[in-house]
C-alpha cells in the first residue's frame, strides 16, 4: 500500500490533512471463517482527512476495491427496514419521473437486487451493476439481471452498447465506496439518457458530525461527502444537483438528484442544504476535529461502562455484526473477553468471526439460550427494529447498550 494519500480525490489538490486515525485494522466486512482463524489477517491504516481546498473528506489510505468488494458479506435484504426503504426509493422514482415500460432503471452497487425489485411491479426495465460475485445468485433469484463488474466509464460504455441509455441511475450507499469518483461520474454521463436523472445517496458528513458517528469510518467508505464539495465535483462534468434530501435512514444520509446542466431545473432544496452546511461550518476543519473528539469520548465512556458492568458480574454480547461495529470494536480494542458473541440475522455472517478480535457471529437464537445481561447494539442505526425483534430479551430483564450518538442503556 502506498503512503498517505494527501491528494484530494475530488478536486485533486494536494490539500488533504488527517483529522482522525482509527488505527491499523482489518477490513470491516472481512469476517473470518472458522477454518481461517489462524491464517494471517491483513490490516491497513484507517485514517481520514479533510481537503482544505474543496472541503471533501476522504481516507488517506485506499484498500484495493477487489479486496473490499469481490466477495461481499453485507446484504441489503436482511433488514426489513432497509428492504422497505430501498424498494420505496424505486417506487418513488417511478412516480416522480413518470417511468414506464420503455424506461431502463440501472442500480449501481445493486447488492442482492433489493432496490430493483421495487420497480418490477411497475413493469420497468431494470439492470443491476454489482462486482460481488457471491451476490449474483441472490439477485438472480430475485429476478434481477446484473452486470458483475465495478462501475466506471468502461463498464458504462459496455452497458450502453448492450442495454441502451438509462432514464434513472441510482447509487445508494455505493458512491462513497469508489476510489475514483471522476471515472464514476463520467460513466454516469455516458449512460444517462437526455433529461435523465442520477440519484446518489451516501452517509452524510453533516449527520456524522452531528451524531459523532465516527464508526461510519471504515476502509469501504473512501469518501465522506457534504453537498458543497459534491456539487463542485459534478460541476467539472457540466452536471448539477437539482434536488437534495437529508434522510434519517442508516446513520443519516444525503440523497442528491443530479442532471446535466440545462436539462432539468434545480429546486429550492439544493440552495437550502448548501446554506445549512455553510451555517454549520460542515464540512469544515473545526467540525471534523469535533467528530474526532467524539470518537475519543465514546471510547473512554463505553469502555468504562463495559468494565464496570463486567466487574459487577454482568455478561455481555453484541447485536448486529456490522461494518461500523467492527470499526468501533477495533478502535476500543474490544474482543471476546468482553463480548461473548455477536448476534446477526445475516446467514452469510453466522458461523464467522469478526475481523481482528475474532468475536463469534451467531444467530439471534443464541440470545435466548445464553441470556446475556446486556446486548451492545452495533447496528445502532436500526435500534427500533432490533428492540422490537428482541422484545423477549427486554421482557426477561435484558438491557441494551447503544453507543452512538452517546453511550446510553435502554
Ligand atoms: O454503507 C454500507 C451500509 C449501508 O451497510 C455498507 N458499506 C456496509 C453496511 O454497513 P453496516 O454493516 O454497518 O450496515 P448495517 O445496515 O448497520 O448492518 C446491519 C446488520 O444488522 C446486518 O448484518 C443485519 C443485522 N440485523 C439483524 O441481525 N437483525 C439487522 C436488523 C435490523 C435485525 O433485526
Amino acid at each position: 500500500m502506498a503512503g498517505a494519500q494527501t491528494r484530494c480525490m475530488s478536486c485533486r489538490a494536494e490539500a488533504v490533512e488527517e483529522f482522525l486515525d482509527i488505527g491499523t485494522i482489518p477490513v470491516a466486512n472481512n469476517f473470518v471463517p472458522a477454518d481461517k482463524l489462524d491464517s494471517p489477517e491483513p490490516a491497513y491504516p484507517l485514517r481520514v482527512g479533510y481537503c482544505h481546498n474543496c472541503k471533501h473528506c476522504q481516507l488517506l489510505d485506499m484498500v484495493s476495491p477487489t479486496e473490499l468488494f469481490d466477495d461481499y458479506t453485507y446484504l441489503s435484504g436482511v433488514s426489513d427496514t432497509i428492504s422497505e426503504y430501498l424498494r420505496g426509493i424505486a417506487s418513488g422514482l417511478v412516480g416522480r419521473y413518470s417511468l414506464g415500460p420503455d424506461d431502463l432503471a440501472v442500480d449501481i452497487g445493486s447488492n442482492d437486487g433489493t432496490l430493483l425489485t421495487g420497480y418490477l411491479a411497475h413493469n420497468i426495465k431494470v439492470l443491476g451493476v454489482e462486482p460481488a460475485k457471491n451476490l449474483l445468485e441472490l439477485s438472480s433469484a430475485a429476478g434481477i439481471e446484473t452486470v458483475c463488474d465495478y462501475f466506471g466509464l468502461e463498464t458504462a460504455r459496455d452497458v450502453l452498447k448492450q442495454y441502451g441509455k438509462a432514464s434513472v441511475i441510482t447509487s445508494i450507499n455505493n458512491f462513497a465506496h469508489v476510489p475514483d469518483p471522476h471515472d464514476f461520474v463520467q460513466g454516469v454521463d455516458v449512460l444517462l439518457k437526455e433529461g435523465g436523472v442520477f440519484i446518489v445517496e451516501i452517509h452524510y458528513l453533516m449527520k456524522m458530525v452531528q451524531d459523532g458517528a465516527f464508526d461510519t469510518i471504515y476502509h469501504e467508505h473512501m469518501s465522506y461527502w457534504g453537498l458543497t464539495p459534491m456539487i463542485a465535483l459534478f460541476e467539472q462534468y457540466e452536471m448539477q444537483a437539482i434536488r437534495a434530501e437529508v434522510l434519517d435512514i442508516h446513520h443519516g444520509q444525503l440523497r442528491v438528484y443530479v442532471s446535466r446542466k440545462g436539462e432539468l431545473e434545480p429546486d429550492e432544496t439544493v440552495g437550502a442544504t448548501v446554506n445549512r452546511e455553510r451555517e454549520l461550518g460542515i464540512p469544515g476543519w473545526e467540525t471534523c476535529s469535533k467528530l474526532a473528539n467524539n470518537a475519543y469520548n465514546v471510547r473512554t465512556e463505553l469502555l468504562s461502562l463495559m468494565d464496570k458492568l463486567i466487574d459487577q458480574g454482568a455478561t455481555m454480547a453484541g447485536y448486529g455484526a456490522t461494518a461500523k461495529g467492527n470499526t468501533l470494536l477495533s478502535f476500543l480494542g474490544v474482543g471476546p473477553d468482553k463480548l461473548k458473541f455477536i448476534a446477526d440475522r445475516n446467514p452469510i455472517k453466522q458461523g464467522t468471526y469478526t475481523p481482528g478480535h475474532h468475536i463469534p457471529v451467531v444467530s439471534p437464537d443464541r440470545i435466548a439460550t445464553d441470556k446475556p445481561d446486556y446486548l451492545l447494539i452495533l447496528a445502532w442505526n436500526l435500534t427500533d427494529e432490533i428492540v422490537r425483534e428482541q422484545s423477549d430479551f427486554l421482557d426477561q430483564g435484558g438491557r441494551f447498550i447503544v453507543p452512538i450518538p452517546h453511550v446510553r442503556i435502554l
